[in-house]
């Protein structure tokens, strides 16, 4: 039952007793330095099928003068040259409809996926039906790690359209047993009629983004329903930080009264929860034998050890219709060595992806991450349930602010008090201070997706002032 060969190949009949922890325990509790080796014979195997299969690959090896034999080891695999998601777009552009890095014959792409393509050209994800499968048995395996099991129901809550994330979830829950129920988001009313299908379907698992339960819980109040009697043992979650921030977490946990679970890296990566948890705390594993996970230098781009700060470049272990390797995702992360304590022996990032680095901006020499801001605001007892991280630059000099929605009820002589306290915790938490300007309830608009919660008045100057945009 338990393979682990290139190509995948799955049991398709398989699945663990309800009681067992682990759905492979070999591949997921072996020593790290045992599966590092056999790591590097399927990373030999995954770059000598792209170099046959895929002039993308040849041509991009070829000028950096590597070839599939001459990795002999991780390190060397480390000097390969990373994928940039716009050389994907360009080759896309160029070689239609799914790139020349498509590896399998264009009749074998049985499914079609994308990004929304709000920045520059869409891309097109080709999945063969072979890949299909991969992805559901990683998944599968990822989402019993998180406790769930055939008895459940599964709510998928994010748009089923181009957005991988949806059909990821699904069809993971579909392949470990559990009931799935493919309700979406993103339509006009959609939100409280989700909430009346929960309760008639029994649903005990939600699938969504962090932002998107939020606006949820906050809509079954307004409907006098209590969201933790919605009756949710677990949330997964993907898109965006929020599952691994404390104070994201810790809400979620509270008004739902369930478990919270983190996963998801970049669609292109799918299986996308190989970057998900597997026990009840926050933080990911990378589940190094789906998609080999390494932790870069953002500048140099070369590998960094465990402990470091850097942005994760992944290599798909299991794809064959478009396979990844050594894509470069700019987001930034921690990670820490794997520790068989935490009974699966892949490294730990304890608070998973804090955000884009493009996200990132600097205030007086302080890098800040939106993530950060959420924290600090959404632990504090009088938040109203939105906010905005305005950016501007006064004289030269960059400042902060941040809107932050007070709760209802909250009198208007003590909005002075509250924001100073706010903005005193930001100060410690950030290192400069901020601007904290109280706003009404129910003044920013809700997300079904994932959340944009940055105004960036310094890139609207930059335009103005011929840089373009950013
Ligand atoms: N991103 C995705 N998941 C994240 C997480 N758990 N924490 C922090 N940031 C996260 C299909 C999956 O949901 C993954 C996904 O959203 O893929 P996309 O749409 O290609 O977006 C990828 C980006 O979402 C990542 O680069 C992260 O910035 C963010």
């Amino acid at each position: 039952m338990e393979q682990w060969t290139w190509p995948p190949r799955y049991d398709e009949g398989y699945r663990p007793a309800d009681d067992q922890r682990y759905w492979f325990p070999r591949r997921e509790t072996m020593p790290a330095e045992q599966r590092d080796e056999k790591i590097l014979e399927r990373i030999r195997e995954v770059m000598a099928y792209a170099w046959e299969h895929s002039p993308f690959y040849r041509r991009k090896w070829d000028d950096a003068g590597i070839h599939p034999s001459s990795i002999r080891s991780l390190e060397d695999f480390g000097k390969v040259p990373v994928v940039r998601k716009e050389e994907l777009r360009a080759d896309q552009a160029e070689h239609e409809p799914f790139g020349s890095y498509l590896c399998v014959p264009g009749a074998e792409v049985k499914h079609v996926n994308g990004t929304s393509g709000t920045t520059g050209r869409p891309t097109a994800f080709g999945i063969s039906e072979r890949d299909w499968r991969s992805v559901a048995n990683a998944h599968a395996r990822v989402m019993w790690a998180m406790g769930i099991r055939p008895r459940d129901t599964v709510l998928v809550a994010s748009p089923l359209s181009l957005y991988w994330g949806s059909w990821g979830a699904y069809i993971g829950g579909e392949r470990l047993g559990a009931r799935v129920f493919p309700f979406g988001a993103g339509q006009n009313g959609q939100t409280k009629r989700t909430l009346s299908w929960m309760r008639q379907m029994g649903v005990s698992v939600l699938y969504s983004t962090p932002s998107y339960a939020l606006h949820l819980a906050e809509t079954a109040r307004s409907e006098g329903i209590d969201p933790a009697s919605l009756g949710l043992t677990r949330m997964f979650f993907s898109g965006e930080p929020g599952a691994s921030v404390p104070s994201v977490r810790a809400m979620l946990e509270s008004k739902f009264g369930a478990k919270v679970y983190d996963s998801g890296s970049m669609a292109e990566v799918s299986p996308w929860m190989h970057l998900g948890a597997g026990q009840d705390e926050p933080g990911v594993f990378a589940w190094q034998d789906l998609v080999y996970t390494e932790v870069c230098d953002p500048g140099t781009l070369t590998p960094l050890p465990y402990g470091a700060e850097g942005t994760p470049v992944y290599t798909t272990l299991e794809r064959t219709s478009q396979p990844m390797i050594r894509l470069l995702s700019n987001d930034l992360t921690r990670w820490e060595a794997p520790d068989a304590a935490r009974g699966r022996t892949y490294p730990f990032l304890p608070k998973g992806i804090y955000g884009r680095i493009d996200d990132m901006f600097t205030v007086r020499g302080e890098n800040i991450y939106p993530s950060a801001i959420d924290d600090v605001v959404m632990a504090d007892a009088d938040y109203g349930g939105e906010h905005r991280i305005v950016i501007t630059r006064d004289a030269a000099m960059d400042t902060l602010a941040v809107q932050v929605e007070h709760r209802a009820g909250l009198a208007s002589a003590d909005h002075p008090g509250w924001t100073e306290r706010l903005s005193a915790r930001l100060r410690s938490v950030l290192g400069v201070g901020a601007d904290v300007v109280a706003m009404p309830p129910n003044t920013f608009d809700r997300t079904d997706f994932k959340a944009r919660r940055v105004i960036d008045d310094r890139a609207l100057l930059r335009e103005i002032q011929g840089g373009g945009p950013r």
